[in-house]
């Protein structure tokens, strides 16, 4: 099954890369084949939207996976421009939800537009690069903005209206930062392999996080050497997309659970990633995070390391039947590509280590 070819990085270097994925096959591939010992699989696991996607995705980067054909940049300007659309029409919708006027007339109309009839192909108009960005910068947007934790939106949101200027250009073409930045919602399951020395090769497995795609994750179970389970730093305000009245929070605890003492995990190399630690850090500059959490000290709640220790120690309280020494614990921020290529490769000699030690 495609798994990917490493190639070497596209002669525009860094900026106009796409990650291509080499399976969606929902029974699991290959993966259900005998387990071959020159084959490491490490698979990334976690609730919805944790960033599994966008680490796979620096990964690939760093292997030198970049855009090769012309239609690869086409879908990727689709997606780009589909996530603007989504965004737009989730903040607009937000407004009406939550009685927020849209306060200028003409970022009205063009409220409208995108709810009834703005499609993907229409944003190749700079025209609309300036409409966007002038409903984005009203003040009835800002205001639902600001309360993005009472319905669902993006965190890209924000870059994604900054940069209405290239994507809405006819010459426009994704850069590594773009692709990184949308969401696409992962169904079914995305491997790549590359060599780590000694004869052996990793390979890395992306699953969909939704509570729907977790059924397909026991496909792999039997055959996995090592688990990276993403959980996000910031989520401690939100509701899960799937249900939401439900805490973000109290889902990734429950997965985690699920996931770390499962006996088929028993012994293997388990990393658990704080991520999105650059969104944490800014939204606890503003938000109380004591205020979720009531056995935590109110006096540490703006100092990011004390609000870490005490999130690790509500994860680790979950693991009754994993091993604590094959259990390692790092903060990432996906988005950014130097973090995710140090972190990825602490994880990789983790595992590593961990297999010479069997
Ligand atoms: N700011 C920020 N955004 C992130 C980070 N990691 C992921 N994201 C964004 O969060 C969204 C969901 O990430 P994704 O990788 O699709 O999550 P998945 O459902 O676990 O695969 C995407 O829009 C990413 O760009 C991070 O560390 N910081
Ligand atoms: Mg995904």
């Amino acid at each position: 099954m495609g798994n990917i070819v490493v190639s070497p990085h596209d002669k525009e270097g860094q900026h106009h890369m796409m990650a291509t994925p080499t399976s969606n096959n929902p029974n699991g591939g290959s993966a259900a084949t005998a387990k071959n010992k020159s084959e490491i699989t490490v698979l990334l696991l976690g609730a919805g939207e944790s960033g599994k996607s966008t680490l796979f995705k620096q990964v690939q980067f760093f292997h030198g996976v970049g855009i090769t054909h012309d239609q690869e940049r086409i879908e990727l300007i689709e997606i780009v421009r589909l996530n603007v659309l989504e965004n737009a029409k989730n903040l607009v919708a937000a407004t009406q939800h939550l009685n927020i006027p849209i306060e200028q007339p003409e970022n009205r109309e063009t409220a409208k537009l995108i709810i009834n009839s703005l499609n993907t192909n229409d944003l190749e108009d700079p025209s609309w690069s300036k409409r966007l960005y002038s409903l984005w910068k009203d003040a009835g947007i800002q205001k639902a903005y600001e309360n993005r934790e009472k319905f669902q939106l993006y965190d890209s949101t924000e870059y994604l209206f900054e940069n209405l200027d290239r994507i809405c250009s006819d010459k426009y073409v994704p850069t590594v930062v773009d692709v990184i930045r949308t969401r696409t919602k992962t169904i079914g399951i995305t491997d790549m392999k590359f060599d780590v020395g000694d004869g052996k090769q990793l390979r890395l497995v992306d699953v969909g996080g939704q509570r729907n795609e977790r059924r397909k994750w026991i496909h792999f179970f039997n055959t996995v050497d090592a688990v990276v389970f993403l959980t996000s730093l910031s989520e401690f305000d939100l509701n899960l997309y799937e249900d939401n009245g439900y805490w973000r929070v109290k889902e990734s605890l429950r997965v985690f659970n699920e996931v770390v003492n499962n006996a088929l995990f028993y012994k293997v190399p388990f990393v658990l990633l704080f991520n999105k630690r650059d969104l944490f850090e800014k939204k606890i500059a503003t938000k109380s995070f004591s205020k979720y959490f009531s056995g935590f000290n109110e006096a540490e709640e703006k100092n990011p390391v004390a609000c870490i220790e005490y999130m690790t120690k509500l994860f680790l309280n979950e693991i009754t039947e994993h091993p604590l020494d094959t259990v390692s614990v790092k903060t990432l921020s996906a988005i950014d590509h130097d973090n995710s290529k140090q972190v990825f490769e602490e994880v990789k000699q983790f595992i590593m280590t961990q297999q010479h030690r069997e």
